[in-house]
């Protein structure tokens, strides 16, 4: 091989390396860095975790009844409980949420999994629910035959002191019975979800 052919090879090596490298980057970025995502770290996290005004907590019925509009966080992941398949609010996996009709309210979805991706949607269609909920978690939303009624992307794993966020505000004009899920595949069906009952 002359001179000029290795400088040929080189140069293409060089170009598809950083091809390659430019692309992973825009991926990550578009998965990760959608907005609406923001930040929170441990002391932040332990203060939203209060029960605030407007809310009652039945551990024994695993119900959160939302008395007027209020504020609920809800974590992601395997906290207190082991199962990364949940969704915890006030110290209850995966609780049912109890409310009347015309309540707001404020979730403030926080992912506490150190390994894996989750969000929090809204939709009109309980259990039992499939494998693939919706691969594209922001892309999809509300026509795809869930009844989502809300959507979002999928909040990326908690690093040290670094947890991602995103608030949803939701009223519940109508009386029914709603759900709310993880819509990365197979999360729903291992069940991280739970039940809205609004009067
Ligand atoms: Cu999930």
């Amino acid at each position: 091989m002359n001179r000029y052919k290795v400088f040929g090879l080189l140069s293409l090596i060089i170009l598809a390396t950083v091809l390659v490298l430019t692309g992973t980057q825009i991926l990550s970025e578009s998965y990760d860095n959608h907005s609406g995502i923001n930040y929170l770290n441990q002391s932040e996290l332990s203060s939203i975790n209060v029960t605030g005004a407007g809310v009652t907590v039945s551990q024994a019925t695993s119900t959160i009844y939302v008395n007027s509009s209020a504020d609920l966080p809800v974590m992601m992941g395997p906290m207190n409980s082991g199962s990364m398949y949940s969704f915890e609010i006030f110290g209850i996996v995966n609780p049912n949420i109890v409310m009347q009709s015309g309540v707001t309210v404020q979730f403030t979805v926080v992912n506490v999994d150190s390994d894996a991706y989750h969000n929090f949607v809204l939709s009109n269609s309980g259990p039992p629910y499939s494998y693939y909920m919706d691969e594209m978690g922001m892309m999809n939303g509300y026509e795809n035959g869930y009844g989502y009624m809300s959507m979002m992307p999928y909040l990326p794993p908690a690093g040290a002191d670094h947890y991602a966020y995103m608030n949803i505000s939701y009223s519940f004009s109508s009386a029914g019975t709603y759900w709310y899920l993880c819509t990365y595949s197979g999360h729903a069906q291992n069940g991280m979800y739970g039940r809205i009952t609004v009067t």
